[in-house]
């Protein structure tokens, strides 16, 4: 059967009406650009600091023949995330704020395949000399009571941009494949809070995996120390 309505209209009802700059209040504007300034800033931050990884990766691979680091993964926080954080910690929503008290706009994941790379990789970076660390976590040696673990540093970088030079904060979270496997799982957990009372077996589940993780990352590492012992090498 044809129908009579008319396509365009419904396209142009359905079509979401972009405001008229010159109509936006000057200081909105304002606000805007200089949040956009921070986001680059904080992206510029990241970049410095995963060069660095990958420059400390890359070295350490042709020295021991095998690559610490799997992977490195990097993100500017999400500005619904800066302002749910805010909100949390009853802190003004402003860009003030944000470049005050959040230390993880820029953040920047790396992972490894062992733990002993975890402080190796921690330590070359700490050691450089225009990285000043603010604050250490070592959810490693000291779990969450969830089970949660891994290495959190805050570090500051300078940057240089066009006309000035700004220390940036970054947060850089290291773990290991099987942590961060852990972490995305819980992650998932956190936000679905319509879960109910399963949540809580789910979380007592979760927690005794993460013991298991924690052994199984023991006894892997015990295993490559063994074969290195024996004059072997793990290549990719
Ligand atoms: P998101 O959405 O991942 O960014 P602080 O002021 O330093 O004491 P903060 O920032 O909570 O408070 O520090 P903490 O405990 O070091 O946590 C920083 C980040 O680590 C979190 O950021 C998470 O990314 C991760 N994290 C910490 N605890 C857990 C946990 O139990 N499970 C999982 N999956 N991740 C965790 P956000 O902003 O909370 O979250």
């Amino acid at each position: 059967m044809k129908s009579n309505r008319n396509p365009n209209s419904e396209l142009q009802q359905s079509v979401v009406s972009v405001p008229d700059l010159a109509q936006v209040p000057e200081d909105l504007l304002n606000q805007a650009r200089e949040f956009q300034e921070a986001i680059m800033m904080y992206s510029c931050a990241i970049r410095e600091v995963k060069t660095k990884l990958e420059v400390l990766n890359d070295d350490l691979s042709v020295r021991n023949q095998r690559n610490p680091i799997e992977v490195i993964k990097s993100r500017v926080k999400r500005p619904v995330s800066i302002v749910e954080k805010l909100r949390r910690r009853q802190l003004p929503v402003n860009l003030d704020s944000l470049i005050n008290h959040l230390d993880d706009v820029a953040g920047i994941r790396v992972i490894c395949s062992f733990v002993d790379d975890i402080y190796a990789v921690a330590d070359m970076l700490v050691n450089q000399d225009d990285i000043r660390v603010l604050k250490v976590k070592d959810y490693i040696k000291n779990p969450k009571p969830n089970g949660y673990r891994s290495y959190h540093l805050i570090v500051e970088i300078p940057v240089f941009f066009s006309d000035r030079k700004k220390n940036m904060r970054v947060e850089v979270q290291i773990r290991t494949i099987a942590m961060d496997f852990w972490a995305s799982l819980d992650h998932l957990l956190k936000y679905k809070k319509e879960m109910g009372e399963e949540a809580t077996a789910i979380s007592e589940e979760l927690r005794k995996c993460a013991e298991v993780i924690a052994g199984t990352d023991e006894r892997m590492l015990e295993i490559r120390r063994s074969i290195e012992r024996h004059g072997g090498t793990i290549k990719d």
